[in-house]
Formats: structure tokens, C-alpha cells, sequence
């Protein structure tokens, strides 16, 4: 997965690219760093999905040691990537199943549409080609098509899917399916869940009943919970990090359709804001469209720098 990383992911971030790194070639052709160039500079980063604070305190390091001074649009774009990277180095942790815990349980949450399913697939692919063996939950009960999708990356993946009939119980289904992986001897487990309830007590109600009832068969069950957020969405993201924490405890994010997009500065925002693992990123809908989360690489990618 790490091969040719930073081509495929300067490729899907070239939209984000353009906005942060092509603003920054018109504020800096050599000029003087004074209030006026902060000023400019600050708003590109706000627009850019950075987020105020961010932004703030990249100005204000910028200020303290560079003010006045004349910088060109490459020393600009080399400060910037090095900020971002040192907020991004904290939060670029590879997801790593635990070996001990047979299997790992990865309960995928997050709203419709952002990729969870797509991502799961990804991860499954990603995983049996490291050799283990996985399995998939297709907990999204309500819609038929939601089993039918999940069904089509455990053909394209030769990982069992294990699925129930229309509105079966999730967590019924995911008990099952646990206890089948231990007997099994799977090393992971993938549990799909539905993005839309009708509302959001519906929404707590179903993930905690997940839960619950896989801890009567596996205590420390799940081992991880991934918050799956579409970058396209922007600061949006931001709010359903604040939602799914009061659902579920979250232990990392995978963020989602940074090639569709031109705000992949949100990373970097979510990183200041909640300083959650990001576990890997989504460049495209094929299998080989996950890529981990590599700060410095992000951080050139956003600002425009080549790979060094
Ligand atoms: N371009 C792009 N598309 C993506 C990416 N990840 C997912 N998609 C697409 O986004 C759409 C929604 O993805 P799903 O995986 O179905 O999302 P979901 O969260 O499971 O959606 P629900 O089951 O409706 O809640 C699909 O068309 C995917 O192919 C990505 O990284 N890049
Ligand atoms: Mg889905």
C-alpha cells in the first residue's frame, strides 16, 4: 500500500492542491511578510478548510519568525508543509489489527453516503492481500441494496460476507457472525452498519445494541470503531465527529473522496480539533484507493511541494 503513495495521492489531492497552493503562488511572488500578506494568507487557509484556529496559529508563528522579512512563494509553501505536518505527524497512525484478539472487530460508523462500505471492501482487499483471513458484517439491515454492495466486494475480495434477510437484527447478525469468525479463526471482522435511522436516538439505539450484545460473546468486542467522514463535505465533518462520539466511542477516522475534492485541508482541521488517529485515506472507488495517512506526504500535497 505504501508504493507509489505519494503520486497517487498528490494525483487525488490535486483539487486541494490547486486551492491551497495555487492561492499561495498569487499572495507570495517575493514580497515582505507584513500585516497585509498575513492577512491574505490566513484566509487562504480558512478557505482551504483548515479551520480559524489553524490558521491563527500558523499566522502567528509565521509572524513571530518571519515578519517583515522578504520570502519567496517557495519558502512560504516550505513553512507551511512543515506547521501542517507537525499537526498531522500526531494523528498518522496506521490501523494495525491486534493479533491477540481473534478476530479484530472493526465497527464502521459514520452517515450515508461517506464510504463506508466502499472502504470496508478497500480494507478487506488490503488485508487478505497481507494474508489474513476476513470476514464482513453486512449490518446495514434496512436496505437490500446496502447487502448487495457489500456482497459484490466479498466476491471481488474472496472474503465471506455474512448477511441476513431484509430488517434482520443487526446486532443478532453481528453476534453470529462473531461468534463464526472465532470458530473460524478469522483475524478480522468488518461490521457495515447503516448510515441514515430515522433519527438519532434510533441511530444510538442500534449501535449500542451492536455492542452490547457482541460483548456477551467478546468482551473487549469492538477493538476498533472507525468514523468514516467524506472530505467533500468540509467542515461538516467537523459536526459529525462531535455526533458519532456521543453515539460511540471512536478510536480513528478514515476520511474519505479526497480525489472529488478540494478540501482536503479538513484533515488538518480534524487533526487540531479532536486528535483522533487517522488511519488511512480515500482516493477513489477501486480497491487500491485507500492509502494510509502519511503527514508529511498530506502536508506536501496540500501546499503544493514535490515529493522530496
Ligand atoms: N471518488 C471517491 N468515491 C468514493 C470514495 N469512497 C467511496 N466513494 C463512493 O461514494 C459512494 C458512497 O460510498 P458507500 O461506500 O456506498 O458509502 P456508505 O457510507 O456505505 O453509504 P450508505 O451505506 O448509504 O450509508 C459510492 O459511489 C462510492 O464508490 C473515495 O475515496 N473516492
Ligand atoms: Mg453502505
Amino acid at each position: 500500500m505504501a508504493l507509489g503513495f505519494f503520486s497517487r495521492l498528490k494525483q487525488g489531492l490535486s483539487r486541494s492542491t490547486q486551492k491551497l497552493g495555487g492561492g499561495l503562488t498569487s499572495v507570495f511572488t517575493k514580497r515582505k511578510l507584513d500585516d497585509e500578506a498575513l492577512e491574505e494568507l490566513e484566509d487562504l487557509l480558512i478557505t482551504a478548510d483548515l479551520g480559524p484556529n489553524v490558521a491563527e496559529r500558523i499566522i502567528e508563528s509565521f509572524r513571530r519568525s518571519r515578519f517583515g522579512t522578504e520570502v519567496t512563494d517557495e519558502e512560504i509553501r516550505t513553512a507551511l508543509a512543515d506547521e501542517i505536518a507537525q499537526i498531522l505527524e500526531p494523528v498518522a497512525v496506521p490501523f494495525v489489527p491486534d493479533p491477540a484478539h481473534k478476530p479484530h472487530v472493526v465497527l464502521v460508523v459514520g452517515v450515508n453516503g461517506t464510504g463506508k462500505t466502499t472502504t470496508i471492501g478497500k480494507m478487506a482487499r488490503f488485508f487478505t492481500d497481507e494474508g489474513k483471513k476476513v470476514m464482513m458484517v453486512a449490518g446495514d439491515t434496512f436496505r437490500a441494496a446496502a447487502v448487495e454492495q457489500l456482497q459484490i466486494w466479498g466476491e471481488r475480495t474472496g472474503c465471506p460476507v455474512i448477511a441476513g434477510p431484509p430488517n434482520c437484527d443487526a446486532a443478532g447478525l453481528a453476534f453470529e457472525a462473531l461468534k463464526r469468525g472465532k470458530a473460524e479463526g478469522a483475524d478480522l471482522l468488518f461490521i457495515d452498519t447503516a448510515g441514515r435511522l430515522h433519527n438519532k436516538s434510533a441511530l444510538m439505539e442500534e449501535l449500542a445494541k451492536v455492542i452490547r450484545v457482541m460483548r456477551k460473546f467478546d468482551e473487549t468486542a469492538p477493538h476498533t470503531v472507525l468514523l468514516v467522514l467524506d472530505a467533500t463535505t468540509g467542515q461538516n465533518a467537523m459536526e459529525q465527529v462531535r455526533v458519532f462520539r456521543e453515539l460511540v466511542n471512536v478510536t480513528g477516522l478514515v476520511v474519505t473522496k479526497l480525489d472529488g475534492s478540494a478540501r482536503g485541508g479538513i484533515v488538518v482541521a480534524l487533526a487540531d480539533s479532536f486528535g483522533l488517529p487517522v488511519h488511512a485515506v480515500g482516493v477513489g472507488e477501486q480497491a487500491e484507493d485507500l492509502r494510509p495517512f502519511l503527514a508529511q506526504d498530506y502536508a506536501k500535497g496540500l501546499v503544493g511541494l514535490p515529493d522530496a
